[in-house]
C-alpha cells in the first residue's frame, strides 16, 4: 500500500475528506459523513447493492417509474415542452424510463444531470445520448447539497427536477428540509420535484437490505476505511472492522455502523506529524458511517409542502414498499 503523507501531497488531498475523518473520528461516539462512500470503488459496490436481492428499494422503484413514467411526465409537463434536471446523475436505467416518456411527448428533450462527479456524469452522457434518440445531455458538475441554481427558465418550458432512489433518506430530516427548499428556490411557478423516497416496513425485509448474505454492503461499508487508508495515508484494517446494521424505529432509519472487532489503535497522519491522530478503539467500539430514514406514509408531503411545494401526485408499489412523488413549484398563471 502507498503511504500518502501530509506534506507531501497535499495538492492532491481533499481537504474536505480530511477535515470530515479528522471530526468524526475524533467524536465520541466516532462517525463519518456517508458521502465518503462513494469513491470510485464505492460507486461500483453500490451498483452492485442495487441488484441484490435483498436491496429492494431500486427495483421497486423502478417498478413505479416503470408503470407510471407517462403520467409522471404528462403531469409534469402540462402543455408546455419538459427540460428535466437530475440531482445525481442518476442510475440510467430508471432516468431512461422518464426519457423515454418524455421524448415521445415532445422529440427533442434537454437533460441536464447534476452531479459532484465528472466522470460519472461522463458516463451518463455517453450512455443516454447512445441509448435515446431525442436525448440532449446538458452535464452540471456541481455540489447540489451546497449550492443550487438553475438557469433562468425559457418561456414555453417547464422544469422537472428529478430525486430519485432514495437519496433524500441518507440527509437528517432538517438537512433533508434544507435541501428542498434550496430546489425550491431554484425553481419557477409550473415547474415541478420528482421525488422518490422510501417507506417504513417490517424490520424483517429492513434489516437484509442493508446486510445482504453476499457481503457487498459490508464491503460497501468498509471501504470508507479503505478510501482513508489511500487518501490520507492512515492505517486502518479495514478487516479489523464488522459490518452492523440495524433498524432504530424511534428515529424511522437504518443505521450502518462499522465495529472494532478487537482493541485496536490506527494512526491518521495530519498534516503537522505532531499531530497525528492516534485513534484507539476499544473492542466493540463502533463508527456510525450512515443514516437511511424511512418515510410512514403522507410524511414525505409534508416535507414537500413545508419546503414550499404543492405535492400533486404520490405513486407506490403494491406493498407499499416505496414511493415516488411529485411536487408544483407553485401554480403557474
Ligand atoms: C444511496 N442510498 C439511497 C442508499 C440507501 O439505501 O440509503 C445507500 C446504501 N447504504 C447501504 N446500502 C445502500
Amino acid at each position: 500500500m502507498t503511504t500518502i503523507s501530509f506534506p507531501l501531497s497535499s495538492t492532491k488531498i481533499d481537504a474536505q475528506v480530511a477535515a470530515a475523518v479528522m471530526e468524526g473520528l475524533v467524536s465520541r461516539p466516532r462517525w463519518l459523513p456517508s458521502w465518503l462512500f462513494y469513491d470510485e470503488a464505492g460507486s461500483r459496490l453500490f451498483d452492485r447493492i442495487t441488484e441484490l436481492p435483498e436491496y429492494y428499494l431500486t427495483r421497486t422503484e423502478r417498478g413505479i417509474l416503470a408503470a407510471h413514467a407517462e403520467e409522471m411526465i404528462a403531469l409534469a409537463a402540462g402543455d408546455d415542452a419538459l427540460h428535466v434536471v437530475e440531482l445525481g446523475a442518476g442510475s440510467c436505467d430508471k432516468t431512461r424510463l422518464l426519457l423515454k416518456a418524455a421524448v415521445d411527448r415532445q422529440d427533442t428533450v434537454l437533460y441536464e444531470p447534476v452531479d459532484v462527479s465528472h466522470t460519472a456524469l461522463q458516463v451518463a452522457q455517453e450512455r443516454l445520448e447512445r441509448e435515446i434518440a431525442g436525448v440532449v445531455v446538458s452535464p452540471r458538475v456541481t455540489d447540489y447539497t451546497r449550492d443550487f441554481k438553475l438557469d433562468a427558465a425559457v418561456c414555453g418550458e417547464r422544469r422537472l427536477v428529478l430525486y430519485i432512489g432514495s437519496s433524500i433518506g441518507n440527509f437528517e430530516p432538517r438537512e433533508a428540509r434544507a435541501l428542498l427548499k434550496n430546489v425550491h428556490a431554484a425553481l419557477a411557478p409550473g415547474d415541478s420535484l420528482l421525488l422518490g423516497v422510501d417507506l417504513v416496513k417490517e424490520e424483517s425485509v429492513l434489516l437484509p437490505a442493508y446486510d445482504d448474505a453476499a457481503g457487498v454492503t459490508a464491503e460497501f461499508n468498509r471501504n470508507i476505511l479503505v478510501r482513508i487508508n489511500r487518501e490520507l495515508g492512515a492505517r486502518f484494517d479495514a478487516e479489523g472492522f464488522a459490518h452492523r446494521a440495524t433498524w432504530n424505529p424511534a428515529e424511522s432509519r437504518m443505521e450502518i455502523y462499522l465495529v472494532s472487532r478487537r482493541a485496536q489503535t490506527v494512526m491518521v497522519p495530519s498534516p503537522d506529524p505532531d499531530f497525528d491522530l492516534r485513534l484507539r478503539f476499544a473492542a466493540g467500539e463502533t463508527i456510525h458511517t450512515e443514516n437511511s430514514y424511512k418515510y410512514r406514509p403522507g410524511q414525505a408531503e409534508a416535507m414537500l409542502k413545508a419546503a414550499g411545494f404543492e405535492p400533486a401526485r404520490t405513486w407506490t408499489d403494491e406493498r407499499g414498499w416505496f414511493a415516488v412523488c411529485l411536487a408544483r413549484a407553485g401554480t403557474r398563471e
